[in-house]
């Protein structure tokens, strides 16, 4: 297998989709070398086969404002591959939301679905709808209108849909109510759902507990832990919540988050009820984290700057795609951080994952850290089609569990020969391993 000639012929094919071309080319310059040792692959021409999604939905969504006045945006769904369960990943409603971003997505979702142990293929959707600013019914009626079109192409044994950037409880449930209108169903078709209409406790903060579970086991294998250490978080949203929590109750100090105006840095820790004012300011649809330093005067607000300044132990991005990178990287490396784990996906430029594993301090690819999330949508699967809820204990027993298992995969197919574990090389193999053998097996139709 050539890597370059490989890109080439991908870069022709999907012109201009820098994100999704990024990640292919992670995934590739790490499966060469098991590629190459496994002919069976090449002959069955998995490569190909798995870098073009199995279908792809765009859409109309019209839906009328407040004032009366007709919107429209562009709604989509990325089926990318369902080799080793039905098509599984979240809905991302961004203004930056474009086709390379859901196919960079869906495509980074295969491999982290894989690596959960449960049987789910991978897939993205969502729209280029600004949540930013609008009202609750605003939200509603597009939630709505967007399912008018989504549902012919979902079910839960077809497509389960969960959260992403822009997604959380509130749309879920609108999204819920009105594919239960139109199918004339209740049941396990999306996840993320309320908890006393078929959602699994724990599923909420699932993302960032999960990362922080991951980055546990990390530091485990250096003799380290959390306790007594200092913590950069980006991003303000669902994820960079849950990791908050995970994180000071094992008894690190959380010094910051970041919106798209810059960030907080908060030298008492960001705990107890600042972590409650998290949810308040993201539920205030208004994109924002300069409040912070008004709720909480010892904070200082940084604008227009990234968190990666502060000097840490432990770097957590947990906001968006290439939000950190190899100049940021080096700042870190330089100020004495020991581990970065990904709560968002691919945060880290490639120049910035080159720094990390040059300098060999733990680093984990969001396809593994990140995917105690999506683990737990498995888990929310998995009781709904039993029909039962699991305690809370027992759901972040099995999360725990989970990202246990990821941590070890990685370990298996990423120890170098002087005992560096390089998780991004692990992680890939072991994600596509499985999902390349399940298809080997299908045949090709
Ligand atoms: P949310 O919408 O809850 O939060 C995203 C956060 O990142 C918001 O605070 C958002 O602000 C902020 N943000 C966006 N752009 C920037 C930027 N340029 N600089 C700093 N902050 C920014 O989304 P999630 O927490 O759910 O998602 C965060 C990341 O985690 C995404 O990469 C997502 O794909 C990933 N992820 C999510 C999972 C989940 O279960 N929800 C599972 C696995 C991964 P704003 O939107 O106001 O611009
Ligand atoms: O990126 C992700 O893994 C998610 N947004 C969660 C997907 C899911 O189906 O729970």
């Amino acid at each position: 297998m050539n890597v370059e000639k490989i890109m080439q012929k991908l870069e022709q094919k999907n012109p201009g989709e820098v994100e999704f071309l990024q990640a292919v080319r992670e995934v590739l310059e790490s499966i060469e070398e098991v590629v190459n040792e496994n002919p069976q692959f090449e002959a069955a021409n998995i490569i190909e086969r798995i870098t073009e999604p199995d279908r792809i939905f765009t859409f109309k969504v019209q839906w009328v404002d407040d004032k009366g006045n007709v919107h429209v945006n562009r709604g989509y769904r990325v089926q990318f591959n369902n080799a080793i369960g039905p098509y599984k990943g979240g809905l991302r409603f961004h203004p930056s939301v474009t086709l390379s971003i859901l196919k960079f997505l869906g495509f980074e979702q295969i491999f982290k679905n894989s690596l959960t142990t449960l049987p789910m293929g991978g897939a993205k959707g969502g729209s280029d709808f600004d949540p930013k600013g609008k009202s609750n019914a605003e939200i509603m009626r597009f939630c709505q209108a967007f399912m008018l079109e989504l549902w012919k192409h979902i079910g839960a044994d077809v497509d389960v849909p969960a959260g992403d950037i822009g997604v959380g409880g509130r749309e879920i449930g609108f999204l819920y109510g009105m594919f239960k209108k139109l199918a004339g169903e209740h049941n396990g078709v999306l996840t993320g759902k309320g908890r006393n209409w078929g959602g699994s406790l724990v599923r909420p903060e699932a993302t960032g507990f999960g990362n922080v579970f991951f980055a546990q086991e990390m530091l485990k294998t250096r003799g380290q832990s959390f306790a007594g250490k200092t913590v950069a978080i980006s991003g303000f949203g669902n994820v960079a919540w849950g990791a908050a929590i995970k994180a000071t109750q094992l008894g690190a100090k959380v010094l910051t988050i970041s919106g798209p105006d810059g960030y907080i840095y908060d030298p008492d820790g960001i705990s107890g009820e600042k972590i409650d004012y998290m949810l308040e300011l993201r539920a205030s649809n208004n994109d924002v984290v300069k409040p912070y330093s008004y709720e909480f005067p010892n904070a200082q607000f940084h604008q227009g700057k990234k968190p990666w300044e502060v000097k840490v132990d432990i770097a957590l991005p947990c906001a968006t795609q290439n939000e950190l990178n190899g100049s940021d990287a080096k700042t870190l490396v330089a100020n004495g951080c020991i581990c970065v784990s990904e709560g968002a996906n691919m945060p880290c430029t490639p120049e910035a994952m080159e720094v990390f594993l040059e300098n060999k301090i733990l680093y984990a690819p969001g396809k593994a850290s990140n995917a105690g999330g999506v683990g737990t949508s498995g888990l929310e699967q998995s009781q709904n089609a039993m029909k039962l809820s699991w305690s809370e204990k027992e759901v972040e027993e099995k999360l725990h569990q989970i990202m246990v298992n990821i941590h070890e995969s990685c370990v298996k197919y990423g120890k170098e020969e002087d005992g560096f574990v390089n998780y991004v090389k692990g992680a890939n193999i072991a994600g596509f391993m499985k999902v390349a053998n399940a298809m080997l097996d299908q045949g090709v139709f």
